[in-house]
């Protein structure tokens, strides 16, 4: 099996956004497109050879010949074993799991997350740590400028390899292992949780929903949910990957998971429902007719954190990125516990991870994950809520949200996204903020006070590495916040995101649907970024 050295040219654009190199499959397709990829990140590498290399998917269209063509360029580039997943599948938290098991150098996941699949849709790859963590910012620029200035990537040239197989196959001087991809990640939550508990609360008569969406974690779901856990037979709904996801949106949200809402909303629905998204990495979670947002999630999850058993003895702090709302701060403040705000994307969690300052991560992006991974957890925050429901046997989803809003008050949330706008256009908006920004200080709007306006930067406690320009956002003094930023996972022109927050400690009022609860700060947002004046859009095309 020779090696062979490919001479090839720069393409432009392949710096990672905020998680990995997301594009339209026809722009992988192009000869060399993920080539110049894969060799910029090992280029972008030091002190691999010899180690072990972990590749998987979310099983969309694509995923499996560019896991064929990474494991020949892994192998051509020195790695000695490669861990792949059967089918090359591997949702993101069981790849971060597989890594951190075997002690591997890193990974690649093959994953445009919730972005939809197929011929013509998304396509997308990112580069994980030893620590089983998204790369940070320092190798994601390595990557990117390495991606400038490359000549020639390495692979061998071999027959594919029988992904479908378990075992191992020699690959140039590498060993291949075809993994099941279910069994570590299985394993681990069967250590973190109490599987007898929950067990019990199924024979008890529980009833759960758990929307798989067609993406990766129907067989991680099927296997704990309804295997290990004896949850009937069809608690996990669209449960067998599809390439294309069977034509729907993988995202876990109000919109695109409707069906779930739909079920849930009905008198005889489940007690919970829960969803994920392509990769697995996020989830929603609902109760009967009642949708818990996921900054509440996290702040629920950390206030029950002892009802499992593996944070029993409590957490150590928690960290939410910046638009998140403060719900989980609250609990922590109460709790006596260190709370981190960061910029958007899992990869600012893994530092304080790794130092131990925080056990629960959290983002309004419908993420929550803990220390056991270095990625957010789809399935785990479904074991979470199961386990609080067994804890607190008798209550349902809605009443514990609303106990938890007694006791530390309701934030309400609201984050609307304009999408698919002019890429210039958006820029414009975000830049004209930005240079209002030094007079909106003592200023009125929505009948508020505005405290502060900036542009989010973030100092990472550990290292000092720093990342500016992370969304600005305009705070109010009575705690209420307007928070401005464009997506970083997009492949189709700019998606603004607008995120708004209100407080509300008197339990008196915690039953205002949310976007009248927050109809003031919505209507000041488009005013104050001229919002329909500079993208035609009267109003959001999603709402969550
Ligand atoms: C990725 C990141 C998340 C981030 C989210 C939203 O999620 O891993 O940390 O919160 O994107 O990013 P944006 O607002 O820039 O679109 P995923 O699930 O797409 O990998």
């Amino acid at each position: 099996m020779p090696v062979v050295t490919v001479a090839t040219t720069p393409f432009e654009g392949q710096r990672p956004g905020t998680s990995g190199l997301r594009k339209k499959v026809p722009v992988f397709q192009q000869a060399h497109y993920l080539e110049n990829f894969v060799q910029s990140v090992f280029n972008a590498l030091d002190g691999y050879r010899g180690t072990a290399l972990v590749v998987g998917g979310d099983g969309r269209y694509l995923n499996r010949q560019a896991a064929q063509v990474i494991l020949k360029m892994a192998a051509a580039n020195g790695f000695g074993r490669i861990l792949v997943g059967r089918g090359a599948i591997l949702s993101t938290p069981a790849a971060s799991c597989v890594i951190r098991k075997y002690g591997a150098f890193g990974g690649f996941v093959l994953s445009a997350s919730h972005n939809p699949g197929g011929p013509h849709e998304d396509f997308g790859i990112k580069y994980n740590a030893t620590n089983g963590g998204p790369a940070p910012e320092k190798i994601t620029e390595a990557v990117f400028a390495q991606s400038r200035e490359i000549r020639e990537f390495r692979i061998l040239e071999a027959e594919d390899i029988d992904l479908d197989r378990l075992g191992e196959t020699r690959l140039g001087d590498a060993v291949v292992e075809v993994i099941d991809p279910v069994a570590d990640y299985a394993e681990l939550m069967e250590r973190l949780f109490d599987f007898d508990a929950l067990a019990g609360l199924f024979r008890s008569g529980f009833r759960m929903r758990y929307d798989a969406m067609h993406a990766v974690t129907g067989p991680y779901a099927a296997e704990i949910l309804e295997r290990r856990l004896g949850a009937p037979a069809g608690t996990v709904i669209n449960g067998v990957p599809k390439e294309d996801f069977g034509g729907g949106h993988p995202d876990p949200n109000l919109v695109h998971a409707h069906d779930l809402v739909a079920h849930m909303a009905r008198p005889d629905g489940a007690d919970l429902g829960a969803a994920s998204d392509g990769d697995g990495d996020r989830n929603m979670i609902v109760g009967r007719n009642f949708f818990v947002t996921p900054s509440d999630s996290l702040a629920v999850l950390a206030a029950n954190a002892r009802l499992v058993p593996a944070y029993r003895d409590g957490i150590t702090g928690v960290a939410r990125s910046m638009p998140t709302s403060g719900a989980a701060d609250r609990v922590a403040e109460a709790l006596g516990i260190a709370c981190y705000e960061t910029p958007t994307g899992w990869k600012f969690f893994g530092n304080l991870l790794d130092a131990g300052r925080v056990t629960f991560c959290g983002e309004e992006s419908f993420g929550t994950g803990s220390d056991h991974v270095r990625e957010k957890d789809g399935l785990w925050a479904a074991l979470m809520w199961l386990s609080i429901l067994a804890g607190r046997r008798g209550s349902s989803v809605e009443e514990i949200v609303r106990d938890h809003w007694r006791r530390f008050g309701r934030n309400y949330y609201s984050r609307h996204d304009y999408e698919a706008i002019a890429a210039d256009a958006a820029e414009g908006l975000m830049a004209n903020l930005r240079a209002h920004l030094g007079s909106l200080a003592g200023a009125t709007l929505a009948g508020r006070k505005v405290k502060t306006a900036d542009d989010f930067a973030y100092t990472d406690p550990i290292d000092g590495s720093t990342a500016a320009k992370q969304g600005v956002r305009v705070l109010f003094e009575d705690g209420s916040r307007i928070i401005y930023r464009l997506s970083g996972t997009g492949t189709e022109g700019a998606t603004l995101r607008v995120y708004l927050e209100r407080f509300e400690p008197n339990p008196a009022r915690h039953d205002i649907p949310t976007q009248e609860a927050l109809a003031d700060l919505i209507s000041a947002s488009r005013d104050l970024a001229e919002i329909e004046k500079r993208t035609g859009m009267a109003a959001p095309t999603v709402i969550t």
